[in-house]
């Protein structure tokens, strides 16, 4: 439950080493932790703050669907990636507006570039959104999670479904030991707008329960782990569904585990509150294939949670 996630922020906040990181903010940074989530028992969101949880379901069908376009993120009023792919367009050629050099820093920073900024993104995103030459070109973000899961590139000009083919030896093969997708493709990481922050995860079932491990290199503990920890929680749901299994544990592994020092204040609010009762998950009973979910058939119930932390994201 939310104690394995309270936990780990006091952890960090009380062992972690000052640590500089590639986005210039600095950390304090832990390295190999992990959690442990019975999903049998209720839905791992967080409940300490608000998680907006439709931003993880169609976060997780666009994965899914193999789309790396935020315009599919955009469509459904999904904002968590643009800054990734905002940071492509005014790298480009063809970006002549105002300068943008380190938008991430200097927009927390400057509240009049920030003004500037925020017209920039927004003009970005109605250009993605009405645009279809302009979103095919900069809404990408290349090579990102959605390509590897299903269309990882082989060496002879193939490609490997591997979301498929772990669902099908679930099926067949459910003893086996080799349960594994990757998203980290060494080759391939030169053409990510990010390189992949989640990058293996293995399944495992025993007792007719079916298990998820994750071993992410990277985990921003504040903003993005709530995130992660309910996207494969949802995804271990999703592939249990449709191989008519129940659900057994979400383990989380975590390489560089970090707290940017932007979010220390946000972190103690958060530990001060009192963790309330997590919520259920009901996926639509009439879809019998992961690839078929929409967000509407993905509903979280009985979810109170504390109200909404708010925190910039490091870029
Ligand atoms: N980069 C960094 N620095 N942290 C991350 O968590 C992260 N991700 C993805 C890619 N790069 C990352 C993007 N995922 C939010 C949540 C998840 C993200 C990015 C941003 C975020 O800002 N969440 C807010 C709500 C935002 C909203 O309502 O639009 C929150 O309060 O939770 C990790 O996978």
């Amino acid at each position: 439950n939310e104690t394995a996630y309270l936990d780990l922020l006091k952890h960090v906040l009380e062992n972690g080493i000052k640590k500089e990181d590639r986005t210039g903010t600095g950390t304090l940074s832990t390295f190999g932790y992990q959690m442990r989530f019975n999903l049998q028992e209720n839905f791992p969101l967080i409940t300490t703050k608000r998680i907006p949880f439709r931003l993880i379901s169609s976060e997780l069908i666009w994965f899914i669907k193999g789309d790396t376009n935020i315009k599919f993120l955009l469509e459904h009023n999904n904002n968590i990636w643009n800054e990734w792919a905002f940071k492509k367009w005014i790298e480009s050629s063809e970006y002549t507006g105002p300068d943008m050099t380190n938008f991430g820093l200097r927009s927390q920073q400057d509240e009049q570039f920030n003004r500037l900024y925020e017209e920039q993104i927004d003009l970005f995103k109605s250009r993605i959104l009405n645009d279809a030459d302009f979103s095919r070109k900069y809404g990408e973000l290349g090579n990102v999670y959605g390509k590897q899961w299903r269309e990882w590139k082989t060496s002879n000009g193939n490609t490997i479904d591997q979301l498929k083919e772990v669902i099908d030896s679930i099926k067949k093969n459910p003893d086996s030991r080799r349960l594994i997708v990757s998203a980290w493709s060494p080759e391939d990481i030169p053409n990510m707008a990010l390189p992949p922050c989640h990058t293996l995860f293995q399944f495992y079932v025993a007792d007719n329960k079916l298990s998820c491990q994750l071993y992410q290199r990277s985990a921003d503990i504040f903003l993005g782990i709530p995130f992660n920890i309910a996207s494969y929680a949802l995804l271990t749901h999703m592939i249990a569904h449709e191989c008519g299994l129940e659900v057994g544990e979400f383990i989380h592994t975590l390489g560089d585990a970090h707290i940017y020092l932007n979010h220390i204040d946000q972190i103690k609010t958060q530990l001060s509150r009192e963790p309330k009762q997590m919520p259920t998950l009901h996926l639509n009973k009439n879809i019998t294939s992961i690839f078929d979910f929409e967000v509407s058939d993905i509903e979280i119930q009985d979810y109170n949670p504390h109200p909404t932390i708010k925190a910039p994201v490091a870029v």
